[in-house]
């Protein structure tokens, strides 16, 4: 049988195909048979631009409708889609583009300049608001594709994530993955037809892409697009919507809006969050306010969705809920002895949603999985009484800054790679709007001539603003355990103690 997962989601669309599929605000609605035609029609274009199953098509665009039937063409033709943060500067994108050798760039037209010198022999297509040399094409092309047939563990995307030792790494993700992920969460959190999701995440990250649109295709539900996450164009639409997912800095900036009551959601079925943790404070305060008590759950690039609390059931602050139908969740000590009830340990995945392994990373990939099968998760937790998880750490470096990891090493390579700097060593600071914000520690050579705007500006010009440091501090020297590592805990209580910085 077919297991592309473009068929499995075709086969759950609305019986009637001028049912709206995406609510654009100030335009027409998509339809699902808009869709469809519009996603046949770029899987020809696609083929046409010399496009093979297994090819890569990266994309790195602003949130425009015509970015979802792209991603459904990429499946129709067999096509391994590797969506790409609009964020990313040329330093990024070299090094995907490099690793991943996409047959078809699709970039912004602004882009277009940086893209072309970095595509190496790719095809660069443009797509923006009124369509581009992408839909240019694909207007001429035919309104149906037959869809090409995939087995299970075909690759159907990539995802980058950042790792510890600061070179990304691809997750392989097939189309099992995705597929099973799927039905998991329509049935975990209760997707029918008469559902509008309001959409207000990025698109180029498991919760953006897979969760939400992935929760709403498989219902034959709609999607309420908005372009960003902006507080009060949110607040105008939720009246409108039955479902909300987004970050946990999603609900604090709705709490910082007077608008924000009961009446606003009085719509609204459920609102779930994840990506990062959602401070129980935040959960009650939302609940004060709108009567809701926020769906936690926990996910990750290599996973998809593990965990998530009940839709029927407590949902419990501070604790991302049960393992997903389908998925098995332990917590290990060091020796691989899963712990007591109570007690912390990493905590390991297996399942039908783990993905493959890292493109082209055949260590990492051993690397990630225990020899019996296990997925690392990198994640500190610990199961209660009741099997519900908690996250209590993390065991890898890493940053999560409005839901957007940011892996240390990344910065302190390029930073210490500056002239005049000995060492550095970069930590998550504290950070009301961000849970966590990017801060530097720098020890500077003698002369040195480094200021701590140069240095961010230096940073900016070839890496994601979002993991530029917001903060540079000079230091004599860096905190060291008697092994010579780098004491982050130290460097993070400086940070938390009222007179930081
Ligand atoms: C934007 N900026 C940030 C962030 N976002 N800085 C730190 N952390 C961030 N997350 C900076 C930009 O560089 C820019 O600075 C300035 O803020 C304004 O940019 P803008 O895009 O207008 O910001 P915003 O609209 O206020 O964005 C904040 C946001 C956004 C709404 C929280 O970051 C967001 O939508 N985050 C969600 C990310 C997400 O989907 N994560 C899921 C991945 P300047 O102009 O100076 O450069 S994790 C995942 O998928 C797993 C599997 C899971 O479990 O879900
Ligand atoms: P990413 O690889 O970008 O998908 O990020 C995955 C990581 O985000 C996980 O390994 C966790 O550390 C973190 N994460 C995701 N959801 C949650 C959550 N609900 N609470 C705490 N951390 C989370």
């Amino acid at each position: 049988m077919d297991a592309n997962l473009h068929t499995l989601l075709e086969s759950h669309a609305p019986a009637d195909p001028s049912a709206p599929c995406l609510v654009l605000p100030g335009a027409p609605a998509i339809d699902y048979a808009t869709l469809a035609a519009t996603s046949a029609r770029i899987a020809h274009a696609l083929v046409a631009a010399g496009c093979a199953p297994g090819d890569r098509v990266a994309v790195q665009v602003d949130k425009h409708w015509q970015v979802l039937p792209l991603y459904l063409a990429a499946l129709r033709a067999g096509l391994v889609y590797l969506p790409l943060n609009t964020a990313y500067r040329k330093g990024e994108l070299d090094y995907f583009f490099e690793d991943a050798r996409p047959r078809v760039i699709v970039c912004a037209p602004e882009r277009l300049g940086v893209v072309a010198t970095l595509a190496r022999g790719a095809t660069v297509l443009t797509l923006d608001a009124k369509g581009g040399e992408l839909m240019d094409r694909a207007r001429a092309m035919p309104a149906t594709f037959a869809t090409i047939p995939r087995a299970p563990d075909d690759l159907a995307s990539i995802l980058y994530t950042s790792g510890t030792t600061g070179r990304s790494k691809g997750a392989m993700l097939t189309h099992r993955n995705l597929a099973s992920n799927a039905v998991a969460l329509v049935d975990a959190w209760g997707f029918t037809r008469g559902d509008v999701l309001l959409h207000a995440l990025p698109i180029y990250h498991i919760h953006g892409l897979f969760v939400a649109v992935h929760c709403a295709l498989l219902s034959g539900s709609r999607l309420l697009w908005l372009p960003r996450f902006d507080a009060r164009e949110v607040l105008a639409h939720l009246p409108h919507a039955t479902v909300m997912m987004g970050v946990p800095t999603f609900y604090t900036r709705l709490l910082a809006e007077p608008g924000l009551d009961r009446a606003a959601c009085a719509n609204v079925r459920l609102f779930v969050a994840g990506s990062a943790p959602l401070l129980p404070e935040t959960f009650r305060a939302f609940e004060a306010r709108t009567g809701h008590r926020i769906l936690e759950r926990y996910g990750m690039t290599e996973t998809g969705m593990n965990a998530s609390n009940p839709l029927d059931g407590a949902r419990v602050p501070g604790t991302v809920g049960l393992p997903l139908p389908g998925v098995a969740i332990r917590v290990v000590d060091e020796a691989g002895v899963a712990c007591a009830p109570g007690a912390i340990g990493e905590i390991q995945i297996r399942g039908p949603n783990v993905c493959r392994g890292y493109w082209r990373k055949e260590d990492k990939t051993a690397e990630a999985f225990t020899a019996d099968g296990w997925f690392r998760s990198g994640d500190l937790g610990t199961f209660d009484d009741r099997g519900y998880l908690a996250i209590v750490g993390r065991g890898k470096d890493m940053i999560i800054s409005g839901g957007l990891n940011v892996y240390p090493k990344e910065i302190e390579e390029r930073i210490d790679a500056m002239d005049g700097v000995e060492e550095s060593a970069v930590v998550g600071a504290p950070d009301a709007d961000f849970g966590e914000a990017v801060v530097a520690f720098v020890v500077a050579r003698p002369g040195h001539r480094l200021t701590e705007a140069g240095m961010i500006a230096a940073l900016r010009a070839d890496i994601a603003g979002y993991k530029c440091p917001r903060r540079v501090l000079f230091v004599a020297e860096l905190p060291r355990n008697a092994m010579g590592k780098v004491q982050k805990n130290v460097l993070r209580e400086r940070l938390a103690a009222p007179a930081a910085g």
